[in-house]
């Protein structure tokens, strides 16, 4: 027979399938549906290997999915606005737009050529107008309801990217794309209110669990950050008539209130400068803000920070001792959470203990171990820790749990103070000072102030005739014709918002867009939507985690507020994959250690790709790239190549598991039943291991291990009508469990026994659960040489098994009526004896 080239087939079947429509889908409330989704692509040059691999995951579960009756959704797109397009654009002189178009054609053609099952009709790309008219749309809806707005604040800033970064845009104190230290700045920039959503953003991940990686879920739990205490008003000692009275401060530790010593306020707090104004430590404070001010924000928030402060000269009252606070201003307190200040409590909390050692504040213990005593002046450390309340007036005694109640309780009814709850998360600031990306669909009138522009206006289009500049700076500002515009509610002059949004914006809603990507009158058909969302299936890399996924959370949910969908939740599973290594490292340009997937299915063949790829290790975790783990993806496509074209003479195009029990009889050897066994329970096997636990490489074993098998027992099969029957319906089966993951070899084969219809349209088979039972053996069980009974058991049963059977029988006890075990004799398919002490 023929060598198998994969070349000529995979490209044949790929046009089969796309001039038949082969994974076309509709809307067909008949059907039951299933979506599947792997994130998709940055457009920025060729697919690379991690694509490979994320895709081929999909596509596996799109194809199963397909074979087990549902109507499956498999789209694709480009995530196609952001900043590599402009620095390529700078780097190579070509239109970001240009740029962008052109990587889109390629890497298309580069998955069309992995084979994936998708329907390439609905295609959406971010960066034309008609895509991005809808988010457009979306952000004015969201300003109406106040879920967008305006807002001047201290920004994240990265200097070689000229852009303001969002605070999950910030690793380290480094910007995410180009690793350049992040600045502060203040700049007036537009924010989404993802906040107003952070309790049911952190409730719902409980409806994911399950579905989800657990360390997502507590990666999200832990973004949002949830602190449950109280805000305390505590009064300032001799204040102005006509200036501010009081500070409020959050805590969690309303418990440890009646050990509060000092008072740290945060650098950019509003009322340093009114409590130090005309004082003789303006000049010191002033200078220690400022130096505070200017430090690295990472730096700041760190565990470790030395701590540092200056004294105010002014003083605060604690609401339950009555005690005199000193007023500092402290390195550590963040002006971005709670309320800016911070009660100290030097006993109870470190960061306040190691202040205070420093500048000699008092620590003073009022939650102790139970039974022990404690000593302010001599501690070391601090101590955290629960315990029983003392000095504390009315809640000495109590538990510190109880008095946390108490407390708040008190503050409530005496109006010192309220519960309160506190969340890290901050509001999404989407203003960039980019080109390359969707325009903020709003203009600034002289007379009119902010003014949205009128919805029977969008899109406003992005001009594509600009010409990014060298330093990176947005050409649009510079635009005339772009900023130029007519206010519409005076007619006089305005100029047109020159920020642009941030890229997540778009990938906050593509999903839903894949449910109607041809509707040019509205965002989505409700029909469309209502049918295949939530996403049944989410797959991608774990660096997503937080970004994008909290992202898309709260856009769902935003727009269900706002009556477009009817979902809480988008994505129902998540599936995150690992990384691709090579010698156990990530592969990058300046190792030279890349793996193209063009080159490895021009050698290869997409097929043996996609097979490597799955088979060399479960989906979530990380996998090494091997050349000897390639070749053996191959041989394995040409050991089943060269099985089915030996066999395909005597075959017939039957149904997979189609040979009956009574074939298997009528094949009058043990390897008919063996091999039915084998075919039905890799059936199984393989939709197991896809569905419920991505486990390909263990579904990919089994099918192995059933080509084996069919090697082992084809010459003695053949000779019979009813042999060739058992082999037929071996081969159909397994053609329809492998053709998840290498489709192209497997339609090839399924054409070559026989049969007239796609393979892709097959029904998974449905198996024989009596033809997994194992073969039965009787075992004869004798004590001390005394035939005593007999027992059926399985043929494979090991002498362990049935020994422990036998011992369990009332009839065997009798026959040993209480003697020791000395030793047992084991003939496996035919004896036990149990030898007894005498
Ligand atoms: C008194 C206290 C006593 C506190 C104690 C802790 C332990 P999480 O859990 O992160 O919400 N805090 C409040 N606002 C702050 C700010 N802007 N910058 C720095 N620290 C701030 O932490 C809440 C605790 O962090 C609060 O409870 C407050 O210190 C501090 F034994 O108040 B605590
Ligand atoms: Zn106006």
């Amino acid at each position: 027979t023929d060598r198998y080239d994969p070349q000529s087939v995979e490209v044949k079947w790929q046009r089969i399938w796309e001039e038949q429509g082969t994974f076309h889908s509709e809307t067909d409330a008949a059907l039951p549906k299933y979506y599947v989704l792997e994130m998709f692509p940055y457009p920025s040059g060729r697919i690379h290997i991690g694509h490979a691999r994320v895709y081929s995951i999909g596509d596996a579960v799109a194809r199963l999915k397909r074979m087990q009756g549902f109507n499956v959704l498999h789209p694709m797109g480009w995530d196609a606005f952001g900043l590599p397009a402009e620095n390529a654009a700078i780097k190579h002189g070509v239109h970001p737009a240009k740029w962008t178009m052109e990587n889109i054609d390629t890497m298309r053609t580069q998955l069309q050529r992995m084979g994936y099952s998708l329907d390439w009709r609905r295609e959406v790309t971010t960066c034309l107008p008609e895509y991005y008219r809808w988010e457009q749309l979306f952000f004015l809806k969201f300003l109406e309801q106040g879920l967008a707005y305006r807002h001047k604040a201290a920004q994240n800033w990265c200097e070689s990217c000229n852009t303001v970064l969002a605070n999950e845009q910030v690793e380290n104190g480094l910007c995410w794309r180009c690793d350049t230290k992040v600045e502060q700045k203040e700049l007036t920039q537009w924010f989404l209110r993802i906040t107003k959503y952070a309790e049911e953003l952190l409730q719902d991940l409980n409806g994911l669990e399950g579905g989800w990686p657990e360390r997502v879920v507590s990666m999200q739990r832990n973004w949002i950050g949830k602190s449950i205490g109280a805000e305390i008003e505590f009064a300032l000692e001799e204040p102005a008539e006509d200036a501010t009275q009081s500070i409020r401060v959050f805590t969690t530790r309303q418990d440890t209130v009646c050990g509060a010593t000092f008072m740290s306020l945060a650098a950019e707090h509003p009322l340093v400068e009114e409590l130090i104004a005309g004082s003789s430590r303006e000049a010191e404070v002033r200078a220690f803000c400022d130096k505070v001010r200017n430090m690295d924000k990472m730096v700041r928030g760190a565990e470790d920070l030395e701590k540092e402060g200056v004294f105010t000269g002014r003083y605060c009252l604690n609401p339950f001792t009555g005690r005199k606070m000193p007023i500092w201003v402290a390195n550590f307190v963040l002006m971005g959470y709670g309320t800016g200040a911070v009660m100290a409590v030097p006993a109870h909390d470190q960061r306040d203990f190691e202040f205070a050692r420093k500048y000699d504040l008092e620590v003073l213990p009022v939650i102790i171990p139970e039974g022990r005593t404690m000593d302010g002046a001599t501690m070391t450390e601090a101590r955290p820790e629960p315990g029983l309340l003392v000095d504390s007036g009315p809640f000495t005694g109590m538990d510190n749990e109880a008095a946390k109640v108490a407390v708040a309780d008190h503050l409530e009814a005496h109006g010192l103070g309220r519960r309160a709850i506190n969340y890290r998360l901050r509001d999404w600031n989407i203003s960039r000072q980019r080109y390359w990306g969707a325009p903020i669909p709003v203009m600034y009138c002289e007379s009119c102030g902010v003014v949205p522009e009128k919805e029977e206006n969008l899109p406003v289009i992005l001009p594509l005739d600009l010409q990014v500049r060298p330093d990176g700076r947005s050409p649009l500002p510079d635009a005339q014709d772009f900023v130029q515009t007519t206010c519409h509610l005076c007619g006089g002059p305005a100029r047109r918002e020159t920020d642009t949004m941030d890229t997540f914006v778009e990938s906050s809603w593509y999903f839903l867009r894949y449910t109607a990507p041809w509707e040019d009158g509205k965002p989505f058909r409700a029909e469309d939507l209502a049918y295949w969302c939530p996403v049944d299936q989410y797959i991608g890399g774990v660096g997503h985690a937080i970004l994008h996924l909290l992202y898309a959370r709260f856009w769902v949910k935003a727009l269900r507020d706002l009556g477009y969908v009817a979902m809480d939740e988008p994505f129902k599973a998540l599936l995150a994959q690992g990384m691709v290594l090579k010698d156990g490292a990530k592969m990058s340009k300046s190792k030279g250690n890349v793996v193209s997937p063009d080159e490895m299915t021009q050698r290869y063949g997409a097929d043996a790709v996609r097979l490597f790829l799955l088979f060399a290790a479960p989906a979530e975790r990380d996998l090494d790239w091997s050349d000897s783990g390639i070749e053996g993806a191959q041989r394995f496509t040409h050991r089943l190549w060269r099985l089915v074209t030996d066999l395909a003479p005597d075959l017939t195009a039957v149904a997979p598991c189609s040979a009956s029990a009574q074939d298997a009889q009528a094949a009058k050897v043990p390897e008919a039943v063996t091999l039915r066994r084998k075919e039905h329970a890799t059936v199984v096997k393989v939709a197991g291991d896809i569905a419920d636990r991505f486990q390909f490489n263990t579904a990919i074993s089994a099918v192995m291990e059933l080509v084996n098998t069919m090697y082992q027992v084809k010459d003695v099969l053949r000779t019979t009508d009813a042999g060739k029957k058992m082999l037929s319906s071996a081969v159909a089966s397994t053609l329809v469990v492998l053709s998840p993951v290498t489709p192209h070899l497997c339609e090839e084969m399924w054409q070559l026994v026989g049969h007239a219809d796609l393979l892709s349209h097959q029904s998974w088979p449905a198996h024989d659960p009596q033809a997994l039972i194992q073969d039965e053996v009787t075992i004869v069980v004798q004590v001390d040489g005394k035939v005593r009974s007999k027992m059926t058991v399985a043929a494979d049963a090991s002498g362990e098994q049935v020994q422990r059977e036998a011992l369990a029988s009332e009839n065997i006890q009798k026959h040993i009526s209480g003697r020791e075990v000395a030793k047992m004799v084991f003939v496996p398919g035919k004896l036990l004896n149990i030898v007894t002490r005498k």
